[in-house]
């Protein structure tokens, strides 16, 4: 992961995120808990807004979505920023590439083989996953280990719901993910630039714990393919590359998975990458970053701002041994 040169985001890429935070205000006010996401929800009210209703014509709306209170409530990065700067190396290394290519990745049908130390192994339907937990809306800062962030209202169901539905046994220490291979559909696959498929892994505590979610779409809709359709990780107080995208396995471990950036460079990147701007990578700071649409830098905080609820997980541990 090397550092690119600046963000440039231009100012007429504010609409639909001031759109979207508008929108939010009003269902707020609205009462619902059951906060309905269709485009007609919001008609009456914001006559004059409809061209900006459809991020993207062809997108699925996402309904019913819960309000959670794990959100943040900072400014969100707009659709186009989300979904236009990405990483996403199956489909080529520049963070434009993903939203170039992407368009070749079938997000359905889709299934996700589940195995290893579990009760309740076999192969999953994303449909079925989908209806099996209830959608939320969890808005995240996000921090990639290049030292910029984004702030993204992701649309998921925590992990640790998806983990106790197949019943792990005791010897289930670890969760690992894997990324569809198919060089047919992530073109990117045919160069070795990282060693395919690209694997993830978490400790069970950091799988159970309620800020891990599975993502299944952002904004409101299901995920482009660029953010990684139709199922990925978001661990918001670690490094965007734990986040893995288009999950085709979960596998249940008793010892710790090799992910792909630590078999990659071991020296940089560990298993753990925590966000911690006390620990630099070897090749640049970590103490602050560029939210992306802002010239400003600013301080990145211990566990990406959610040391509250997550430090205790690493009690006594050091994190500069276990970065
Ligand atoms: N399969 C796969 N997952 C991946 C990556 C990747 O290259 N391949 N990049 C990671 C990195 S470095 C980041 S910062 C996030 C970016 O997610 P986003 O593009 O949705 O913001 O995806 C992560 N997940
Ligand atoms: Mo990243």
């Amino acid at each position: 992961m090397l550092i690119k040169k600046p963000v440039d985001v231009r100012e007429s890429e504010v609409t639909p995120q001031s759109w979207y935070v508008r929108r939010r205000e009003f269902l707020q006010v609205a009462g619902s808990t059951a906060v309905a996401v269709a485009a007609g929800a919001a008609g009456p009210l914001f006559s004059g807004t409809s061209t900006v209703l459809a991020q993207n014509p062809a997108a699925q709306k996402l309904e019913n979505l819960r309000k959670s209170a794990l959100s943040t409530d900072e400014k969100l990065n707009s659709y186009r920023d989300v979904t236009t700067y990405n990483n996403f190396y199956e489909f080529g290394l520049d963070k434009g590439d993903p939203a170039r290519y992407a368009g070749s990745l079938k997000p359905r049908p889709w299934s996700v083989v589940v195995e290893g130390q579990c009760g309740k192994p076999g192969n999953y339907n994303i449909e079925d996953i989908m209806k099996w937990f209830p959608l939320e809306e969890r808005i995240y800062r996000m921090r990639c280990v290049e030292a910029w962030s984004m702030v993204i209202p992701w649309v998921g169901f925590p992990l640790a719901d998806f983990v106790k539905r197949f019943e792990p046994t005791s010897k289930a220490k670890f969760v690992k993910f894997t990324t569809l291979v198919d060089t047919k559909q992530m073109p990117g696959q045919t160069e070795p630039a990282l060693p395919w498929p690209y694997v993830e892994g978490l400790r069970m505590d950091e799988a159970m714990h309620p800020l891990t979610i599975m993502a299944v779409g952002l904004y409101g809709e299901v995920l482009p393919n660029q953010n990684g359709a139709p199922i990925r990780l978001v661990v918001p107080w670690k490094y965007g590359f734990k986040g893995i995208k288009s999950i085709v396995r979960v596998s249940f471990e008793e010892s710790q998975p090799m992910n792909t950036w630590q078999r990659m460079r071991a020296d940089e990147y560990g298993f753990y990458a925590n966000v911690n701007p006390a620990v630099d990578h070897p090749r640049w700071s970590q103490a602050s970053e560029r939210r992306i649409g802002e010239f400003f830098k600013r301080r990145t905080l211990p566990f990406n701002g959610y040391a509250d609820q997550v430090a205790s997980l690493y009690a006594g541990m050091d994190l500069r041994r276990y970065y």
